[in-house]
């Protein structure tokens, strides 16, 4: 067992927090994961990577830092990946998916905030996540209110760089982000030394794309049905997306797929043919949020996709062919990442579609909308989906929940509920 906390020691982390954190995840992870039956073999590698969390990964972000490179933390996919793969620095997903850190964000935001600002937040107050820690910076958006009003606080705590992201997807919000995007590329290039050439820009969008094409392919085997694999381990696979290295990540994916691929020709899948099919959709669920699924499969549904941020909204959108120049490329990523249908925008009656083809194509019984709640972007827009589902005669639970454990038991109630209601 490789000791790691001299390494700690040297991110700033507070040590004897950070081990009451550590000693909780395994036996979480044990019971929610390693439980699971029939699970693929090329699970092995990203339960190594959990199990690695703190550890390995973070190693490799230190190394690269070591020999001159960045690492720049993110927590929202509007920011584009690749330019900052394009100036030799690392990008790493900051959104966090704990209570553990909470309490800490309480101690400054309004606990009427969502979890995932509350849990993001309190990593960097409690310093107990060498991510955030191993950042030379962090990249903010201006999203949703909570959000941003949280950078202008983080910013007291760490170095931080705001992205304006519009609110409208007309041809001004358009124009705003690709001079959003030119400015983020004059950042990069101010805080690392490197200059980002088309050449450099081109690898790193190569790889990006490997990465949400191999994700892409997952998602599409999901369509299978018995279900091929849970949406626990499918979650899981993309919560690892935004922190572990994209060439060795979209091999793994890609391996992955292909024992799906062979269990699917076989007719074989991880639950009965005749489970309840959900679509899950809504607000992200951060590493390790896996409330929500946990419960869902627990009380025996199949859940086949997520129309989510962690999920199909970070792996749909391709950029488009270009002429290759910097600022031909630069177009086209803005686009790409302006794509996004989340909840922020207005109208986003795009994201309502999305969630009726998903439902349709992935042969859903049943659309569970998941709620962070505080998240109100989210919550309005579910009163949309209701209507758009109910034409189409598919059955919702709304859920709204946050990151603690007290209300398992009524969510439990309502999902049994919603899934014998399915199975009549
Ligand atoms: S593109 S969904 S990652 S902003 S859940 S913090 S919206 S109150 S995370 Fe998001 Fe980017 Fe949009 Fe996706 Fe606010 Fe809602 Fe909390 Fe949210």
């Amino acid at each position: 067992m490789v000791d790691y906390r001299s390494m700690w020691t040297e991110l700033d982390i507070d040590l004897e927090k950070h081990d009451t954190l550590l000693q909780v995840l395994p036996s979480m992870y044990e019971s929610i994961f390693l439980s699971q039956e029939n699970r693929p073999e090329a699970m092995d590698y990203f339960d190594f990577v959990v199990g690695e969390i703190h550890g390995l990964r973070v190693r490799e972000l230190m190394d690269h830092k070591a020999s001159g490179g960045r690492v720049v933390g993110l927590y929202c996919v509007f920011v584009p990946e690749d330019l900052i793969m394009a100036a030799g620095a690392i990008p790493v997903g900051l959104c966090a998916g704990t209570q553990f850190s909470v309490p800490d964000a309480e101690q400054v935001l309004p606990r009427n905030t969502c979890a995932l600002i509350k849990s993001s937040f309190g990593f960097k107050l409690g310093r107990t996540c060498p991510y955030v820690q191993a950042s030379d910076f962090v990249i903010g958006e201006t999203t949703c209110d909570g959000k941003k009003k949280m950078y202008e606080l983080l910013a007291g705590y760490h170095p931080t760089y705001v992205m304006e992201v519009p609110q409208r997807k007309t041809r001004l919000g358009r124009e705003l982000f690709l001079e959003e995007t030119r400015g983020l590329k004059a950042k990069l290039e101010a805080e690392t030394g490197v200059a980002i050439t088309a050449e450099r820009l081109a690898e790193a969008t190569a790889v990006v794309e490997a990465k949400r094409r191999a994700l892409q392919r997952l998602h599409n085997i999901r369509k299978a049905r018995p279900a091929p694999i849970t949406g626990l381990d499918a979650l899981l696979v993309t919560q690892i997306s935004f922190y572990d290295d994209s060439v060795r990540f979209a091999e793994k994916v890609n391996a992955l797929c292909e024992e799906l691929e062979g269990r699917t020709a076989k007719g074989e899948g991880v639950a009965p043919a005749d489970a309840p099919r959900i679509l899950v959709s809504g607000s992200p669920m951060a590493v390790p949020n896996w409330k929500l699924h946990r419960i869902l499969e627990d009380s025996g549904a199949a859940v086949v996709g997520e129309e989510s941020c962690t999920g199909t909204r970070y792996f749909s959108y391709l950029a488009a062919e270009n002429d290759g120049s910097l600022e031909g490329q630069l177009e086209v990523i803005a686009d790409r990442q302006l794509e996004t249908h989340c909840a922020c925008f207005t109208p986003n009656d795009e994201r309502i579609a999305d969630i009726l083809t998903l439902a349709r194509d992935w042969r859903a019984d049943g659309v569970v909308h998941y709620n962070l709640q505080f998240c109100h972007t989210f919550a309005n827009e579910a009163v949309k989906v209701e209507k758009a589902l109910a034409e189409e005669n598919i059955p919702l639970l709304r859920i709204e929940t946050d990151y603690s454990d007290e209300d398992m038991g009524q969510l439990k109630t309502r999902v049994d509920a919603f899934l014998e209601m399915i199975r009549r």
